[in-house]
């Protein structure tokens, strides 16, 4: 059998791993993103793929590409990363396969990582053949990868698809993008700390104090479960996130006519009743013949998904 590296750069964490063809993951590691210079990333990329190549060799394993996926912007064909938001420190203008040249022979492919999520979805998970489905995933952003009639939309070089910058309020938060009320500043786990704390810091001290001394390090995970208890304010941010969601996903859907978004990330996965909630939603606002029948999943891959869909560039591409 086949084998690929696999490396799914996100702003909190890089996964990587040795994928096989059928989606098969046999080695596996996590770290946190470095958040100084884009030096360390590009270092722990080098060092990653040259530890697995040993590997490879001692195992028997029959490597036959090294597959990136990464938040950002980026030029899929030439392997370039263009830019990144400040999620991801100093991501700007590296060119990833001059950089690993050094450190492998092997052919690397790099796309941006929820589009490697929607490929692994649409080749092995939920999106099996099914032709026109947009990904979703909800974590430190909001990612989005989008297959119409049975390919990936990618644009002039590989920046469409940036569906966490799809603004549904123009007098909204603003967001690291440029623009403001993009559906991330609402729903991604950035998004919802970003929105409680700016609710805790209008609230009084006394009643602060009751969800917790420490706003500044207050992560997504608090604001769940303090909906969960009935905390109203953290009940007003989810609500805002679900509402936000649901504008955009229309949007998404009177764009692309979709038969199935799926959704990703470690956000969905811990929060899988927060989907039926959009679909309710979403079926409420949008035109009712485009949203009819839409279906809504949450990725059949899991937390590796991101992972599997680097890897699967090589096979995915050749198929
Ligand atoms: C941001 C943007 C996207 C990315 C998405 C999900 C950067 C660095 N990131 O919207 O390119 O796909 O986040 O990324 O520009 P994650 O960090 O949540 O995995
Ligand atoms: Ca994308
Ligand atoms: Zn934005």
């Amino acid at each position: 059998m086949e084998y690929s590296i696999g490396i799914d750069i996100g702003g909190t964490k890089i996964a990587t791993g040795i994928v096989g063809q059928q989606g098969n993951v046999r080695y596996k590691r996590i770290h946190p993103t470095p958040n100084s210079t884009n030096r360390e990333i590009v270092d722990l990329l080098k060092q990653t793929v040259s530890e697995y190549m040993k590997l490879a060799t001692e195992e028997n394993i029959n490597l036959v590409s090294v597959g990136i996926g990464s938040a950002g912007q980026i030029d899929y064909k030439n392997g370039r990363i263009l830019s990144g938001t400040v999620n991801i420190k100093d991501w700007n203008n590296i060119d990833i396969r001059e950089s690993l040249s050094h450190t492998t022979n092997l052919p690397i492919y790099l796309d941006n990582d929820a589009n490697t999520f929607a490929i692994a979805e649409h080749q092995l998970g939920s999106g099996k053949g099914v032709d026109d489905l947009v990904c979703l995933t909800l974590g430190t952003g909001i990612g989005g990868g989008i297959v119409s009639d049975g390919n990936v939309i990618r644009g002039k070089w590989g920046g469409a698809a940036e569906l966490g910058h799809m603004s549904v309020n123009f007098n909204g938060p603003d967001c690291n993008c440029g623009s403001k009320g993009c559906i991330e500043t609402y729903a991604s786990g950035t998004g919802i700390a970003n929105r409680m704390r700016e609710k805790l810091n209008s609230i009084d001290a006394g009643k602060r104090i009751s969800y917790t001394e420490h706003p500044d390090m207050l992560t997504s995970k608090e604001v769940f479960e303090w909906n969960k208890t009935g905390l109203p304010e953290a009940k007003e941010v989810i609500d805002q996130a679900i509402t936000a969601l649901s504008f955009g996903i229309v949007n998404m859907i009177h764009t692309f006519n979709p038969s199935l978004i799926i959704f990703g990330g470690g956000l969905a996965e811990a929060n899988r009743w927060l989907i039926e909630e959009v679909q309710n939603k979403v079926n409420a606002i949008g035109m009712p013949s485009l949203v009819k029948g839409v279906e809504m999943k949450v990725s059949k891959l899991g937390y590796d998904t991101g992972l599997i869909g680097a890897a699967y560039q090589v096979w995915a591409t050749s198929k």
